[in-house]
């Protein structure tokens, strides 16, 4: 037991079943492989390209995903998971059921004597004020309630439409530019980094590129790839932190 693996951004869902469910198998096989080794497991945002649960009902997909981290928690292995803009509606499904904390917010933690700061990466650093305003408008708990009182076709059919819509927004925007300095995680990163001079790592998904940038002597930014394209996911040891892709056997 001697490393700790992450990932992000598998839009599980998306853009059909078929095609997730492909993924969703992937997904499955690179958890059995590094819960070989792996003494924590954190997923970072986006699992799903849509979550909803009510008081009594999940939706009726991704029981393969369910079911291995049922299994490896119920073994004893932590696993985290990070809240991300398509997948924001949690509620106590996960600790619950599947013994699997869930965040909403960016967390800290110490790997091996490393500081890690993790987010999802959505809504941070300058500007973006459209975004950040709709951001708290779908966090209002009157809004989700009043979403749990849809009938569960209605909802779920919405849901996948306004995903669909965001999301393709959110991939021709994100295909006009490269990932450069001007990039509003990386602004975020460098100003964190300086203010917080105790972090060696700044971890974060949401933007489907996989990329390792060093923000100053001690700190450095990995951007995890997403489980579309990449099938990428970030190793942490003793001796280093990598960013990998899962090439199944
Ligand atoms: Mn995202």
């Amino acid at each position: 037991m001697s490393k700790v693996y992450m990932a992000s951004d598998i839009h599980l869902g998306a853009p059909d079943h078929a095609r997730s469910l492909v993924r969703e198998k992937l997904l499955v096989q690179w958890l059995d492989r590094v819960s070989q080794d792996a003494q924590e497991i954190y997923l970072l945002g986006d699992i799903f390209d849509f979550w909803f649960e009510w008081k009594h009902v999940v939706p009726k997909y991704y029981v393969r995903l369910l079911g291995k981290l049922a299994e490896l928690s119920d073994r004893g292995l932590p696993i985290t998971v990070l809240t991300g803009n398509h997948d924001i509606w949690y509620k106590d499904y996960f600790p619950r059921e599947l013994g699997i904390q869930v965040y909403d917010r960016p967390i800290e933690r110490t790997f091996f004597g490393q500081h890690f700061f993790l987010a999802h990466g959505d809504g941070l650093g300058p500007g973006d004020h459209g975004y950040k305003f709709l951001k708290a408008a779908l966090r209002n708990p009157v809004l989700k309630w009043a979403f749990a009182r849809l009938h569960p076709n209605l909802a779920m059919n919405l849901a996948g439409w306004s995903s669909n819509t965001s999301r393709n927004a959110q991939e021709r925007r994100h295909k006009l530019k490269d990932y450069g300095e001007q990039e509003r995680q990386v602004i975020f990163a460098r100003q964190y980094a300086a203010s917080h001079p105790h972090l060696q790592a700044i971890v974060m998904g949401h933007r489907h590129l996989a990329r390792t940038l060093p923000l100053s002597d001690t700190a450095t930014l990995y951007v995890l790839g997403d489980w579309i394209e990449d099938f990428s996911y970030l190793e942490v040891s003793a001796h280093e932190t990598r960013l990998l892709d899962f090439r199944p056997q």
